[in-house]
């Protein structure tokens, strides 16, 4: 196993969603011994500590786009120091905050990934835009907005292209889907594993097929942007939005171990916990386990 030098760079943000609490994530994963972990395989962790979130109240308000102007400050600055850290060859390891984060990541990771694929292990599709939100939530925008569709203060963070193509995307786990995702993912012909192919296909299968896919797109960087509440509510409690009928622990730590045996795998972000509607940390507990599996602890 190669080892990394890793830049963990936290987003305490909850202004993307309704729900709040979602900004005490980086927080609940530090103490849940994500550091700890993963220098015990022999990685070199640097702990960048948190990236500032501005208070939401003082900034741009928008009717449809909740909390606007503090999301992409803070996304702003994320982009940076993620495309700072790639430019240093370290390993980004962002901690959420809630979704509305992966804007900044994917867009400081497409300052360096010119072809850069994207796994998606969420219970929902996160493509909507103003237009098509039920919501008004961020959270559900960030893949819409890095294929440059949505408002310009958002898909112009880290430059006016859009950061990933959509034939590089792969979503794992998608069981809540909006109407106009719906169209969006036909529309550009976007890979999706939902819950029906895991069950019909098992993880494994998913995963090998994955994997192949994004081989043959030639990708030169794989980012995973792991939205806790890909898994079943069983077992990560603490997310805003539970979705029953999710991808199990087990199929989750077998996922992550083959993103690891793939050798693809060149940055991640873990999203979504929320500690505050959690039981005994159980949501940060459990992705730090999948960390630990992601970047090469093994059974035996
Ligand atoms: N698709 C819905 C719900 C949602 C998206 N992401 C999360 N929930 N976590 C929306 O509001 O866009
Ligand atoms: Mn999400
Ligand atoms: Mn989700």
């Amino acid at each position: 196993m190669e080892t990394l030098n890793i830049s963990m760079i936290g987003v305490p943000i909850d202004f993307g969603q309704m729900r709040r609490g979602v900004d005490m994530g980086p927080s609940a994963i530090r103490y849940a011994g994500a550091v700890e972990r993963l220098e015990a395989l022999g990685h070199e962790v640097v702990d960048e500590g948190d990236i500032y979130v501005p208070n939401a109240a003082k900034l741009e308000v928008h009717p449809k786009l909740r909390n606007l102007g503090a999301v992409v400050e803070a996304c702003t600055k994320l982009a940076e120091q993620v495309a700072t850290a790639v430019e240093h060859k370290k390993f980004p390891l962002v901690l959420g905050g809630d979704h509305s984060i992966a804007i900044g990541t994917l867009a400081g990771l497409a300052q360096h990934y010119k072809n850069l694929g994207v796994i998606w292990y969420d219970a929902h599709a996160d493509m909507n835009t103003a237009e098509t939100s039920p919501s008004g939530n961020i959270h559900g925008m960030p893949l819409a907005v890095a294929m440059e569709l949505g408002h310009e203060k958002l898909t112009h963070i880290g430059g006016e292209q859009p950061k990933i193509d959509p034939k590089n995307l792969v979503i794992i786990g998608a069981r809540s889907v909006d109407e106009g995702e719906r169209e969006l993912i036909k529309e550009k012909g976007i890979k999706v594993y939902s819950m029906h192919e895991i069950d019909r296909l098992g993880m494994a299968a998913v995963m090998e097929d994955a994997l192949a896919y994004l081989r043959s797109r030639e990708i030169d960087g794989l980012h995973l942007s792991l939205d806790l509440d890909g898994l079943d509510p069983m077992y990560t409690p603490g997310v805003g939005t539970p979705v029953p009928g999710g991808i199990t622990y087990r199929e989750s730590h077998l996922a992550m171990e083959m993103l690891q045996e793939s050798n693809l795998l060149t940055s991640a972000e873990f999203v979504e916990v929320n500690p505050v509607l959690d039981t005994k940390n159980a949501t940060a507990n459990v992705a730090v386990g999948l960390m630990g599996s992601l970047l090469g602890e093994s059974l035996v």
